[in-house]
């Protein structure tokens, strides 16, 4: 659908490392909507909530790692919203071990650590939805770009 929604965030190194705009600017280039954005610091407890992609990973030895590198510092959270925003996205970020992420990906042009690396993107339609009510719970905004039948058919 040209309607489907994905959760993309700029993680602390991100934020850190003057990225923010360059990961944006990708995502717009390739013709997705951007119907949602927000800087925060987020707490621990946020990071943990169930409606994140994260809580999968409870239990995983790098997780309290993952949770302090995730609370050290602002994020940009984002939602972007276009055909397959989801796993198009998803191949944008890049492999989530460096050794395989792609050059040309965000991940494969900028990041060396799996503990550092720089982006998060929703992994599923549903997951997507869950992420999306937990960091823009006021919703988000719907509106027409002029442009829409040059992105899609
Ligand atoms: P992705 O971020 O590509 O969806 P994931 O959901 O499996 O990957 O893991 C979430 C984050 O956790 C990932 O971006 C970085 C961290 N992580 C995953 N596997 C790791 C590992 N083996 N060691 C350290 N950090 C890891
Ligand atoms: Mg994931």
């Amino acid at each position: 659908s040209i309607k489907e929604q994905t959760y993309i965030m700029v993680k602390p190194d991100g934020v850190q490392r003057g990225l923010v705009g360059e990961i944006i600017a990708r995502f717009e280039k390739r013709g997705f909507k951007l119907v949602a954005m927000k800087l925060v610091h987020a707490t621990p407890e946020h990071l943990e909530k169930p409606a994140t992609d994260y809580a999968d990973l409870k239990g995983k030895p790098f997780f309290p790692g993952l949770i302090k590198y995730m609370a050290s510092g602002p994020v940009v959270g984002m939602v972007w919203e276009g055909l397959d925003a989801v796993k198009t996205g998803r191949v944008m970020l890049g492999a989530t071990k460096p050794l395989e992420s792609a050059p040309g990906t965000i991940r494969g042009d900028y990041a060396l650590a799996v503990g550092r690396n720089i982006c998060h993107g929703s992994d599923a339609v549903e997951s997507a939805q869950n992420e999306i009510a937990l960091w823009f719970p006021e919703g988000v905004t719907q509106y027409s770009i002029a442009n829409e039948g040059w992105i899609f058919e």
